[in-house]
């Protein structure tokens, strides 16, 4: 139904990514895909290149007057740094990060430069994903789906969120350079990410995605690759150093009877009504009409500025990993990749069970279908 394309490394000129497949008639605003752009840029804990960028992007193609016309959308965000690096000569890299793409991308590539590996394993690709997530996004507000997110934890820092609605979450999360919603916790995750910088080391953590609004039936049962859950699986895990990924509490649940598990059906005055949501709204692969919640775990990202032992490709022996600029923690910043996944994952499904050529059909038969 909907796919996208993206092309372009850390240090080129640009990155860019082809959109197919959404329907005529979308609204979209630059400024709307920039203020996601600009969301993923900030956070505590991010290294010096995000002081050089300043992700904008520009709409190449598929747009006409300000609305999608059913072609195909090209978008572009340009690399500032490029003009750094262009004339720049940069000894072969031999000394491969361990935990980064660097020793796999070679040995299947065969490139003797490590940084040709890392140049287009970078998370700065992940510009493109929240660019076309924006995009998603348009469209699933088009039909009042919202999707947010938030920081749950950071270097074992845990926020305590209690009962807080996830409407909350999602709007305190917007306030805090963590992207957590529990003031507190923000205040000791900054502590930690000091603490590893001070350290020359890097943090992971855990975020959640939440999608509100959606009605029920995305995805299906039928098909083990049509399943929603296993295809939001694979979006938020092709995102850099996410490395677990889980629908609703699912390795809590694991651990309990099924009584305590199932979210028991009472009527309701539009037919079965739940009152928890343990199964994280998808059951059977589908949406069931309760909040969709995404859990994913992102690991320390492997450039640290304390060396590890690695191996010298140059010369076969032992030596340490040299330090290459990076971030101390991204875990905010991948927060706002995940919603970008997401949001693409129920846009693609969202069409699929309701897809016209046009933005007013769907929305139509969204409305006729929840009346
Ligand atoms: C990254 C290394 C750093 C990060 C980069 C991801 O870039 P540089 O090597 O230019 O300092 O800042 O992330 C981004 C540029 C970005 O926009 O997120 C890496 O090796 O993956």
């Amino acid at each position: 139904m909907l796919r996208f394309l993206t092309a372009g490394e850390s240090h080129g000129p640009c990155l860019t990514a082809i959109v197919e497949g959404l329907p005529a008639g979308l609204v979209v605003r630059s400024e709307d895909i920039d203020l996601d752009l600009r969301r993923r840029q900030g956070g505590y804990g991010r290294g010096a290149r995000q002081q050089m960028e300043r992700d904008a992007v520009q709409v190449l193609g598929g747009l006409w007057g300000g609305r999608t016309i059913g072609a195909p959308v090209s978008l572009l965000i340009a690399n500032r740094d490029y003009e750094n690096w262009r004339e720049r000569e940069v000894p072969p890299w031999t000394k491969p990060r361990p935990g980064h793409a660097d020793l796999p991308g070679t040995q299947k590539y065969g490139l003797d430069d490590l940084r040709l590996v890392a140049e287009r394993a970078s998370a700065r690709g992940t510009a493109a994903f929240v660019a076309v997530g924006a995009l998603a996004k348009l469209l699933l507000a088009t039909v009042d789906i919202a999707v947010g997110s938030y920081v749950e934890a950071i270097g074992g820092i845990m926020a305590e969120l209690g009962d807080l609605s996830l409407d909350d979450r999602v709007a305190r999360a917007l306030e805090s350079d963590v992207s957590c919603p529990d003031p507190g916790a923000s205040e000791r995750m900054r502590r930690a990410i000091d603490r590893a910088r001070d350290g020359g080391d890097s943090l992971g953590g855990v975020i959640v995605v939440v999608a509100t609004g959606l009605p029920a039936g995305l995805g299906t049962y039928a098909h083990w690759d049509r399943r929603l859950d296993g295809r939001l699986a694979q979006a938020v895990m092709g995102i850099q150093a996410i490395k677990g990924v889980e629908i609703g509490p699912a390795f809590e649940n694991a651990e309990l009877p099924g009584s305590q598990v199932q979210d028991p059906l009472y009527p309701g005055e539009d037919g079965p009504v739940r009152r928890t949501n343990r199964a994280g709204g998808v059951e059977g692969g589908m949406t069931n009409g309760e909040p969709l919640l995404v859990r994913a775990a992102m690991k320390p990202i492997p450039t640290m500025l304390s060396p590890i032992p690695t191996v010298d490709l140059a010369t076969g022996g032992a030596t340490q990993t040299e330090y290459q600029r990076s971030d101390v923690c991204a875990v905010p910043a991948a927060s706002v990749v995940a919603e970008a996944m997401v949001a693409w994952v129920l846009a693609d499904a969202l069409m699929e069970r309701y897809g016209g050529d046009d933005a007013a059909t769907i929305q139509q038969r969204v409305r006729d279908d929840r009346t």
